[in-house]
């Protein structure tokens, strides 16, 4: 193969895979009594077509659900959106009242800076592990 083919097979791979930018990603911290963590962040698809989040995992938590939270008769309560879909060219914002990754029981306590890795599979089957900080 010629060298300057090779070069450019390596920059750009042949099979593009998904890829989504994950930006201000972080977790509320919470004290060790409670046995849940919300996470946001901002999810943005540069690409042409429409990536979903199908599953979602994390080393240092024992599960992680997407959730919406809902009102119902006048109370807050939350419930489990199946998978996330971001459409070309646009963004999705998880924030603090709306979608949030729910992360459950923690493996051990966390604190203000600690930086947990979080995974996404994707509906291409690629998948991505952007960092999440915790903050108070
Ligand atoms: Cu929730």
């Amino acid at each position: 193969m010629p060298r300057f083919l090779f070069i450019l097979l390596v920059i750009f791979p042949v099979v593009a895979q998904a890829e989504l930018v994950f930006e201000d990603t972080w977790i509320k911290n919470l004290p060790p009594t409670v046995p849940v963590r919300a996470g946001y962040m901002r999810i943005h698809n540069p690409g042409s077509k429409a990536v979903s989040i199908l599953s979602i995992s994390s080393g240092a938590f024992a599960n992680v659900e997407i959730h919406q939270t809902i009102m119902q008769d006048g109370m807050m309560s939350m419930e489990q959106v199946p998978a996330l879909t971001i459409e070309p060219n646009a963004q999705l914002a998880l924030e603090p009242g709306g979608i949030h990754l729910m992360l459950m029981d923690p493996f051990e306590p966390t604190r203000p800076g600690d930086k947990i890795r979080i995974t996404f599979e994707l509906s291409d089957g690629s998948q991505q592990s952007p960092v999440f900080i915790v903050r108070k």
